[in-house]
């Protein structure tokens, strides 16, 4: 009987002991995990907090990335905190309190603080103040930035469709799980970015969306983009410049400045209005925006395959004639557009390549004098 009882006890405590080293030996990483994991960390960051922060003018990547990046560095023992550079757009919103998830709090100055930036990597897209600050990663899908202020520092950039997709390729290479809340905030930045896998998108894209919408329990993606695309067109109790200013960025190129707004409406008379509306918004605001060129896009979410997909108009006239130059579709008021164009593959690598032109040849178009 004693010994019995011995056994027992020792067979109940050996038990009790190899439990959780089985525990452990399922959720620890593999070496190469590991090695990823050391890429990520090699960053002092110090005892500070971390921002992961977006764009100027936050989309709905923009914020995916930044809370979803936040929440691997916080896995991986690091004090970070998504934040974003202001007021999310509505489909941002729409999506973000579908799933029941906060909206990150606003920061707009960088100077003193720590960030890790998401979904850009140029000064001009940064909150102000970020050559202030000082930069302890980059994940980005825009080339390669200005941004400066960094010591040798995990970086990560590449022609992919979402800055998300790049967030989810960290989680996986880290083996790092991905919660049902973070399989859903990641799809939000991956069917924003490539339009529900229809633009810029990737064969990593698909496969990064592939792997979250199982992990996410959404049944219906497909009715939860439609629903971000209405939540996107709805401006509603928004004034014109509040528009143009939504989803809206600015750029430098051979010493002239530009900006470039997105907007999405329904249908081409509704195009048509919109444009209107926002040729008279970049007048009325040309001289307090104060930069040489403003450019306005309307992309067409009616789904109606039969129409035009976008419009363009330019303010003032050198912008136009750049404009006509790159694409020479001006239709009476509107430059008009079979296919869908995107902003950051199409609309920006023509104006920067005919701009850059213009220097080298002392165009007439925009009275660009060729760099002494
Ligand atoms: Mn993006």
């Amino acid at each position: 009987m004693k010994l019995h009882c011995t056994w027992l006890t020792f067979a109940l405590i050996l038990t009790l002991a190899l439990a959780p080293m089985a525990l452990t030996e399922t959720t620890e990483p593999s070496r190469l995990a590991q090695g990823y994991r050391e890429l990520i960390l090699s960053t002092n960051y110090g005892d500070d907090v971390t921002y992961v922060i977006g764009h100027r003018h936050p989309d709905s990547d923009t914020v995916s990335a930044a809370i979803a990046y936040a929440n691997l560095l916080n896995a991986l023992g690091v004090r970070a905190e998504a934040v974003v550079s202001g007021p999310v757009n509505n489909e941002t919103k729409y999506v973000l309190d579908f799933f029941g998830i906060e909206i990150p709090p606003i920061v707009d100055n960088a100077e003193g603080k720590q960030f890790v930036l998401v979904d850009h990597s140029a000064y001009t897209h940064a909150i102000d103040e970020m050559p202030m600050a000082r930069v302890v990663g980059v994940l980005d899908h825009h080339g390669i930035g200005s941004v400066q202020n960094t010591d040798f520092i995990n970086v990560r950039s590449a022609p992919i469709g979402s800055t998300a997709t790049l967030v989810y390729l960290s989680y996986r290479e880290c083996e790092v799980p991905i919660s049902q809340d973070m399989a859903r905030v990641m799809l939000m930045g991956i069917l924003s970015d490539t339009k529900n896998l229809t633009s810029n998108t990737t064969e990593m894209d698909r496969i990064a969306y592939e792997d979250l919408a199982a992990l996410s329990a959404i049944e219906d993606l497909d009715a939860l983009y439609q629903g971000m695309q209405d939540a996107a067109a709805n401006y509603d109790g928004m004034s014109d410049i509040d528009i143009y200013l939504t989803d809206y960025k600015e750029y430098a190129v051979a010493g002239v400045t530009f900006g470039a707004s997105d907007i999405k409406a329904s249908g081409e008379a509704a195009m048509a209005e919109m444009c209107d509306r926002m040729l008279a918004a970049m007048e009325a605001n040309y001289e307090t925006i104060g930069l040489d060129m403003l450019f306005a896009k309307v992309s067409n979410i009616s789904g109606n395959t039969g129409e035009n997909q976008t419009y363009m108009v330019a303010y003032p006239e050198t912008a136009v004639a750049l404009l006509n130059k790159c694409f020479g579709n001006l239709d009476g008021k509107y430059f008009v557009f079979r296919e869908y164009q995107s902003r950051k593959k199409a609309v920006i690598p023509a104006l920067t390549a005919a701009l850059e032109a213009d220097i080298a040849e002392e165009a007439p178009e925009t009275g660009l004098k060729p760099a002494a």
